[in-house]
């Protein structure tokens, strides 16, 4: 008897750990997803790098993203956006705005003219 009650024991033990870590995973996850803003418009500050650097869209609906560089390093100056094959300039403290068709859903970057700076498009 007494072994009868230490395994259901056990059992509620392991079904209570299962349900907290699995549960728990599952509600972060979501919550994690429902906590990415999905947008399309965009102000992307470029200084030393993208900000932000990753950024999610709607799938089918253009996407404006405003650029606008406050870093006077030459190697920013030149953003990359290759499954659009949009290539801009980006001028020093002038705001530039580039619209994507996001069209099918996805991962696409954008980096600078040197490939050192990366950023990151989320298609939803
Ligand atoms: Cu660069």
């Amino acid at each position: 008897m007494d072994k009868i009650i230490v395994t259901a024991g056990g059992l509620a033990v392991i079904v209570g750990m299962y349900w907290f870590f699995f549960g728990k995973k599952s509600g972060e996850a979501g919550s994690g997803f429902a906590r990415e803003e999905t947008k399309s418009t965009w102000n992307i500050h470029v200084e030393g790098g993208y900000k932000p650097n990753t950024i999610t869209i709607n799938q089918g609906k253009p996407a404006t993203l405003t650029f606008i560089r406050t870093d006077s390093n030459r190697c920013l100056e030149e953003i990359i956006f290759p499954d659009y094959k949009i290539k801009e300039y980006l001028p020093l403290n002038i705001p530039i705005t580039i619209t994507l068709p996001p069209k099918k859903k996805g991962v696409s970057g954008f980096y600078c003219g040197m490939n050192m700076f990366h950023g990151r498009i989320r298609i939803v």
